[in-house]
């Protein structure tokens, strides 16, 4: 119990960032909240699970990556049965999505770092674990590049992606968001993540990822999304819009002066047309293929 409050916490106060690591602690928060419980009734089981998945989406509005994890647990879970077969199909499944989430990585790791080569320069935005993976992989096959990147205000996760990669032993030069332009003209690159990919083959990322795309494009730097294919969001198929989450706004200024109104819009939306292609564990694609292929490899996601 007190492991899936932390993890709560941890998600809602961002401590856990990111996509991928956001879904990975849920489904370890659900399997840890589980481990020791027994259930005389089917219905007293599918409905504890059925809150604690709720508590868990709502933490993050933006992660279909999280949403379709649990549905792929739910699924797999079944409406009937012995209760406690059916604790042991969630961790069953609890622990595919968890290799699902590993063997993506890699994938995604190797792909991406296959686009980097010698003397390159690369711009990233706020912290993805897909792009650090790549970037990190391209630096084991001994490549010699530089990454540029910016800090991402207001909660600056920048700074872990510099951390993370000088540990690494990238070199990495850091901007303020408003150096992007100056930072990406000299690139050879953009690699950002996702959050959501929809149907029409949007990409939701942090904000500001759209602005830096439109500069990218200026100077002809191609922009690359790092992504697992599970963060495709089957309701945009339905017209449904991802939600885009709003922080509070002490996030960006504590005590603002009376009438000023603070909007801390955490992700934004990017064109399709300004993306030269999704990169995922299923290979590189253009979004609209991106969109048909993970629909074609995993039919659940769309139902
Ligand atoms: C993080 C962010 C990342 C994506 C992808 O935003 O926008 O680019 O989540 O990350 P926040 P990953 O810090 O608000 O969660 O590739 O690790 O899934």
């Amino acid at each position: 119990m007190i492991k899936f409050e932390k993890t709560l916490r941890d998600i809602k106060s961002v401590k856990i960032q990111g996509a991928e690591s956001v879904a990975k602690a849920s489904i370890e928060a659900l399997i840890s909240y589980f481990s020791k419980k027994k259930f005389k009734k089917e219905s007293v089981f599918l409905s504890k699970f059925s809150s604690l998945s709720k508590r868990l989406m709502e933490t993050r509005p933006t992660e279909p990556l999280l949403r379709n994890s649990i549905r792929f647990v739910e699924k797999e879970i079944g409406s009937e049965g012995d209760p406690n077969e059916m604790v042991k199909r969630m961790f069953g499944a609890c622990r595919q999505a968890l290799y699902h989430y590993e063997v993506a990585e890699k994938s995604i790791a190797d792909i991406g770092s296959n686009k980097i080569e010698d003397g390159m320069k690369i711009f990233t935005h706020c912290h993805s674990s897909s792009v650090t993976g790549s970037l990190k992989r391209a630096k084991e096959q001994g490549k010699k590049f530089e990454v540029f990147n910016t800090e991402t205000r207001p909660l600056f996760q920048g700074r872990i992606t510099a951390k993370e990669l000088a540990k690494a032993k990238i070199p990495v030069k850091h901007f303020v968001d408003s150096g992007a332009r100056v930072a990406l003209k000299e690139c050879d690159l953009m690699f950002i993540g996702a959050d959501a990919i929809t149907s029409e083959g949007k990409v939701i990322n942090k904000i500001g990822s759209e602005m830096f795309a439109l500069v990218a494009e200026k100077y002809g730097v191609p922009v690359y999304v790092l992504a697992d294919s599970w963060k495709f969001d089957p309701q945009s198929i339905y017209g449904i819009p991802e939600p885009i989450e709003k922080r509070s706004s002490k996030e960006v200024w504590a005590k603002a002066p009376k009438g000023v109104e603070i909007l801390n819009i955490a992700f934004e939306r990017v064109n399709p047309d300004l993306i030269a292609a999704i990169i995922s564990e299923l290979g590189v694609y253009t979004p609209e293929n991106f969109v048909s292929e993970v629909r074609r490899t995993y039919p659940w996601l769309s139902r």
